[in-house]
């Protein structure tokens, strides 16, 4: 996987192997192809027969970022070749950063180790012109012949860089292109992002052509190696909107100019549009790109489980979504709050929630959370605790008791019981022989008094659970 960085985040082991890579592409002649090529994709009117000034196959249509997508694509996999590192990436010459500086001419990006300035022609840096230097930077005319060096003129045409401003409002315009698909498109973030709209005088794309100047202004402007760090940066940006927009599509997905459909393919190559969409997938990634945000998900107890008792502990995550605010429901059904509702969480990741069922029914957690203004959720089911019924322990039930004073002990069995109490009687249900009064949460009675000529008596014990008296009755023969 390649990373595309910012070119002010190379390192100068970087700055030179691209610079190197891309003098050993245009000394063995496939630079030059790729200026050629896009003289010709420029000069292709679409739909075929048409003038390539109102569309042609690489601009003033919808495929204008498709066709540079696969383009820079071909480029940076030959620099991998002949540099001889798989991982080298085209770095992007973040302009709309330099647009802020009192100066953007003297910006790192043009520093003589990397690009060099400007000059009519070019006399620093890597792609001087020197016509005494057999190694010097030459450039080619649209026929493919030698036209002297490179000419960059900064700011004459115009004086300004798009701004960050210019970029945020372009990441905003939906949809992705409309018709007529031209450069009368409106709204359209493909149109805008090329610069036909949205500015006085170019925009974006565009406007970076004209403030490079020179060499960057006609069909031959990648004899400019800035022409593919500029349009790294235009690349970036479609990426960064695609993120953005993920529900906005590619469009027109057909009925649109021939070589501009999702599916056509983009002259001079097979490669569609739909084949481009997703630049991971084609082998790069840029070095702002963020990790895929996830749905939130409840992460304890885990979903599906059985649940441990009355009172549990649930968390969530927000798996890298920005939640604002969150909100739990607990419910007998999907999307109930009759077991427990929270009210505002906050940002909370946690809740105790009391009060839930113990009788092993089917439970659902929903989990709210507000993203953007909007509430969204999603359910969780849960079993809830199996708790058998409370029982005496001792002595065993149906036992002969061992006289007049018998210690007796029981257990919840894991049932919520809140307050115990228990009866002694000669009938069941009966408290004539023994009533203990509130025990509490004690699960043991000393019991005095009993009979001891051998009839058979009841022991009840009683329980509250939640608010609730309940029991069970045990018989036993006196001693
Ligand atoms: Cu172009």
């Amino acid at each position: 996987m390649a990373t595309r960085k910012n070119v002010q985040s190379l390192s100068a082991a970087e700055r030179s192997a691209f610079v190197q890579a891309v003098r050993t592409l245009k000394a063995n002649g496939a630079y030059d192809q790729y200026i050629l090529q896009h003289v010709q994709a420029m000069a292709r009117g679409t739909p075929p027969g048409t003038p390539s000034a109102t569309r042609n196959a690489a601009h003033r249509g919808p495929a204008f970022l498709p066709w540079h997508r696969e383009y820079l694509r071909r480029l940076e996999l030959d620099l991998q070749q002949v540099s001889g590192d798989p991982d080298l990436g085209l770095p992007y010459w973040d302009w709309a950063a330099d647009a802020a500086l009192a100066n953007p001419a003297t910006a790192p990006v043009w520093n003589n180790d990397f690009m060099g300035g400007q000059g009519n022609p070019v006399t620093t840096g890597p792609f001087a012109f020197n016509p005494a230097d057999p190694n010097g930077w030459t450039i080619i005319d649209s026929q493919g012949n030698p036209a002297g060096g490179l000419i960059r003129e900064f700011g004459v045409n115009v004086s300004t860089l798009p701004s960050q401003a210019n970029v945020n409002a372009v990441l905003n315009v939906t949809p992705y292109d409309t018709s007529p698909w031209s450069t009368a498109s409106s709204p359209s973030f493909r149109n805008q992002h090329e610069g036909w709209i949205g500015a006085a005088g170019p925009g974006l794309h565009n406007r970076v052509h004209v403030w490079v100047g020179g060499s960057m202004l006609p069909g031959t402007s990648p004899n400019d190696p800035i022409f593919f760090l500029h349009h790294c940066f235009v690349d970036k940006i479609w990426a960064d909107w695609q993120a953005r927009n993920p529900s906005q599509g590619y469009l027109p997905v057909s009925g649109g100019p021939a070589g501009h459909n999702l599916n056509d393919a983009m002259f001079p190559w097979t490669a569609t549009p739909a084949d481009v969409l997703d630049h991971l997938a084609l082998g790069y990634e840029y070095d702002t790109d963020q990790p895929p945000v996830g749905q939130p998900t409840m992460t304890s107890p885990p979903p599906g489980s059985e649940l441990s008792g009355t009172t549990v502990p649930f968390q969530w995550t927000a798996n890298g979504s920005p939640v604002a605010q969150w909100w739990f429901y607990a419910g007998s059904t999907q999307g109930a709050s009759d077991l427990y509702n929270s009210g505002s969480l906050g940002t909370s990741l946690s809740e105790v929630v009391t009060g839930l069922p113990t009788d092993g029914r089917q439970l659902f957690a929903r989990l709210w959370y507000r993203i953007s203004g909007s509430w969204q959720f999603s359910d969780f089911p849960y079993t809830a605790m199996t708790s058998g019924t409370p029982t005496i322990l001792n002595p065993p039930p149906g036992a002969t008791l061992s006289g007049a004073t018998v210690p007796f002990q029981w257990t919840a069995n894991g049932s919520p019981v809140a307050q115990w109490w228990l009866y002694v009687g000669s009938t069941q249900g009966a408290s004539d022989l023994y009533n203990s009064g509130s025990l509490g949460t004690s699960l043991s009675e000393v019991v005095t008094g009993l009979p001891t000529d051998g009839r058979q008596l009841f022991a009840r014990l009683w329980y509250r659970i939640s608010g609730s008296w309940q029991f069970s009755d045990f018989p036993y023969t006196a001693a």
